[in-house]
């Protein structure tokens, strides 16, 4: 992920308005880009000799024409997953108390789902000031982000009737023959996801179908001299081009890594390896190329394959890609050993370089600029507590309680930089110098956006440990979310998380429905609704399905012989 959604400053890619001087240049670097072959492709590659005369995506139609669509069967998927996703009874928690409050987290989802649905049906996300929609230009011209990151939200909550809505306006308005620049990393992770998502809980095929046309036309963006994507898309024309904010026309390394879990989905489902095969090539470059003191720094060159400049970050820029090797192993079903070791030999260069104790005993992740530190840890850093806990286990047998122990001392920072505020939310980034421990100094950091992260970390330490201390840490967030983000027409971001004179930021962001509402309904639930042996979230909290090759195939071959 990336810095955006900044309040006050309609969304972009990075919440920053390009210039129109930069969108030109945008524009004229979108004229240039080259249609070239994957790097690591032989000359006796079959794929490779029939990608020179056709496009990538001509490939993905071709593919799609000749599969036999039934090849995906989703009842042998269903066969294949061990415990019902929703569990025995919904997730419905035994405890009176718990149960109340998981009602509570259901109450807000209906009141932002109603009110998005009154003021902004069909528009990205709802403005609950002004009451009306925000269409913003991160999804090159999609609508529905909000109906897309909500579907399966709803449907687990059973909320019905406004599931049903939403399934209605995917069949009928959901155009995905868009022409405008979207950002390959949100187009992915909400809409990508979120089908994706809906797909596998219910078993509809109109969103099978949805997906599967989006996927193929994000196939373009990866046409680079090294395969590793450009930022930018134009989904009608397959244009693709960098950030016109990223330093030398380099692609950012949460965005480009951030694909996978949807990628090798979207081939489970075409019976098509091109979307593996893509993501498959990223992961191969990032595995060989040199890596200071073993991190990973944000900017990479599309054309080169080189880094750009050494800063590391497991916040914005960086984050996501980190949680992707984990849950990819995960997803793998424990079979993607490279994704395993490229995951811990990561974790440790992070742990050498960047966690670092504050004077006052609080676990924190710096930045790196270079080998200098920079004693600052973002919102968006937080989601690494719930990611180191469900790495944990699979980590050597003498540091899984060290990575456990790591965990919640991360979530436990990130909980502080709640607690030290005048609201309960955290801000967008807060340091430890010049005296400051867990609080923004700056005032451009002190925003709150309906951010998940911390939420997302207390749901997965619950899952791990129960210890009730993260249920009480997340009703704390909900009563702070109340009081200060409910307004008459929805939730929005707050401007300073240190006064409790508010002053919102009219937006209702589409993670808010996708993740931090079902974050907190699933902390208030039994582990058996989604559960972990069986699902893995996508960074926007959609779920995905552990692919389990070995049983599909002979659930396969015992149908065949039926
Ligand atoms: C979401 O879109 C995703 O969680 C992303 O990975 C990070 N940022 C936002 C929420 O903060």
């Amino acid at each position: 992920m990336v810095f955006r959604k900044l309040p006050g400053v309609s969304a972009s890619g990075m919440g920053l308005r390009l210039s129109q001087k930069f969108v030109f240049l945008l524009f004229l670097s979108g004229l240039v880009t080259e249609e070239r072959l994957p790097a690591g492709k032989t000359q006796e590659d079959p794929t490779l000799i029939r990608s020179k005369t056709e496009s990538a995506s001509d490939r993905a139609v071709l593919y799609d024409q000749s599969a036999n669509s039934d090849f995906f069967s989703y009842k042998k998927f269903k066969k294949c997953l061990l415990k019902p996703p929703l569990g025995r009874d919904n997730g419905t928690p035994s405890d009176p108390r718990t149960s109340e409050r998981r009602e509570k987290v259901k109450e807000m989802m209906k009141f932002a789902w109603d009110n998005y649905k009154h003021f902004a049906w069909g528009k990205n996300e709802l403005r609950p000031l002004t009451r009306n929609g925000h269409i913003g230009n991160m999804f090159g011209g999609l609508r529905g982000a909000s109906i897309i990151d909500s579907l399966d939200t709803l449907y687990i909550m059973g909320l019905m009737e406004e599931y049903n809505d939403a399934k209605e306006w995917v069949k009928n308005s959901l155009d995905l023959n868009s022409n405008g620049e979207a950002s390959l990393f949100e187009v992915n992770i909400r809409y990508v996801g979120g089908l994706l998502a809906a797909y596998y809980l219910t078993g509809e095929e109109l969103f099978k179908d949805k997906v599967l046309e989006l996927g193929e036309k994000l196939l373009p963006a990866f046409n680079t001299p090294t395969g590793i994507p450009r930022g930018v898309i134009n989904l009608g024309s397959g244009t693709s081009w960098s950030w016109g904010w990223a330093s030398a026309g380099s692609s950012i390394l949460a965005e480009f890594g951030t694909l996978h879990l949807e990628f090798v989905h979207l081939s489970e489902l075409s019976n098509n390896p091109i979307y593996r095969e893509k993501v498959m090539n990223i992961r191969k470059l990032l595995n060989k190329i040199e890596k200071p003191h073993g991190l990973y720094p944000n900017f990479l060159s599309p054309v080169s394959g080189n880094w750009v400049q050494h800063h590391v970050s497991i916040g914005g820029l960086g984050d996501s890609f980190y949680e992707y090797l984990i849950k990819s192993y995960l997803m793998s079903d424990k079979t993607d050993d490279e994704a395993k070791t490229m995951y811990y030999s990561a974790l440790d260069a992070i742990e050498a370089n960047l966690v670092q104790k504050s004077p006052g005993g609080l676990t924190y992740m710096a930045e790196w600029r270079g080998g200098i530190l920079d004693h600052k840890m973002g919102h968006l850093a937080c989601f690494s507590g719930g990611m180191i806990g469900i790495g944990a286990d699979d980590g050597a047998l003498d540091k899984k309680q060290h990575y456990l122990d790591l965990a919640a001392e991360i979530t436990h920072t990130c909980h502080e930089s709640y607690t030290r505020s005048a609201t309960k939310l955290g801000p967008e980034a807060f340091r430890f110098d010049s005296g400051s421990e867990a609080t923004a100094t700056r005032l451009s950091d002190r925003y709150y956006i309906l951010r998940p992260e911390v939420i997302e970390s207390y749901m997965y330490m619950w899952r791990l440990t129960h210890d009730p201390k993260y249920r009480e840490w997340g009703w704390e967030a909900v009563q702070a979310l109340e009081e200060h983000c409910r307004v008459d027409s929805g939730f929005s971001g707050i401007r300073d998380v240190y006064t409790v004179t508010v002053s919102h930021d009219n937006m209702q962001q589409s993670f808010f429905l996708s993740e931090t509402l079902k974050y907190l309904y699933l902390l208030f639930s039994d582990d058996d609704l989604l559960p972990l042996e069986d699902w893995v979230f996508n960074t926007e909290a959609h779920p995905l399905p552990i692919v389990r090759k070995s049983c599909l195939q002979d659930e396969a071959t015992q149908t065949a012989s039926k």
